[in-house]
């Protein structure tokens, strides 16, 4: 709700393919404001508390395995309902469900492989996952140039 901060991740899959940057480049445009980012390859520790609420679901080792496998690019954008904005863009969770013009919907095609993770709408997940990978000092305050064109 109003201006939020919400967690956004390329996955390893998106980070190999190259797609990256255009993930980076849709968010940007849309409106977004990049407060954080890191390039980095996640531990096992750190993606079993990630994706701890899916534990006990039949994917979860090979998602964590799938989510450790190679770079990720962690990211936090904010802006004017920026979790909601954040998962329109991403689309659904499985490509084949995913409308054209959605990341997901754009370049994957199998629901292990769906380029990026993003904060869900439930309350708190975003502060959660936000913390879960970045200390407050690498967190960025300021304005950008065109936020006065982008808010009414
Ligand atoms: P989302 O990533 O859209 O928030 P989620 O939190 O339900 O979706 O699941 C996390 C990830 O786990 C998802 O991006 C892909 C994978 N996943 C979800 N459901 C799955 C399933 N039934 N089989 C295999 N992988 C699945
Ligand atoms: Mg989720």
């Amino acid at each position: 709700s109003d201006h939020e901060r919400t967690f956004l991740m390329v996955k390893p899959d998106g980070v190999q393919r190259g797609i990256a940057g255009d993930v980076v480049s849709r968010l940007e445009e849309r409106g977004l404001k990049l407060v954080g980012a890191k390039f980095m390859q996640i531990s096992q520790d750190l993606a079993e508390q990630h994706y701890a609420e899916h534990e006990d679901k039949p994917f979860f080792e090979g998602l964590t395995d799938f989510i450790t496998s190679g770079p990720v690019l962690a990211m936090v954008w904010e802006g004017q309902d920026a979790v909601a904005q954040g998962r329109r863009m991403m689309g659904a969770t499985d490509p084949l469900d995913a409308a054209p013009g959605t990341i997901r919907g754009d370049y994957g095609l199998d629901l292990g492989r769906n380029v990026i993770h993003g904060s869900d709408t439930e309350e708190g997940s975003a502060e959660r996952e936000i913390d879960l990978f970045f200390d407050d000092d690498e967190l960025v305050d300021y304005e950008r140039v065109d936020e006065s064109w982008l808010y009414e």
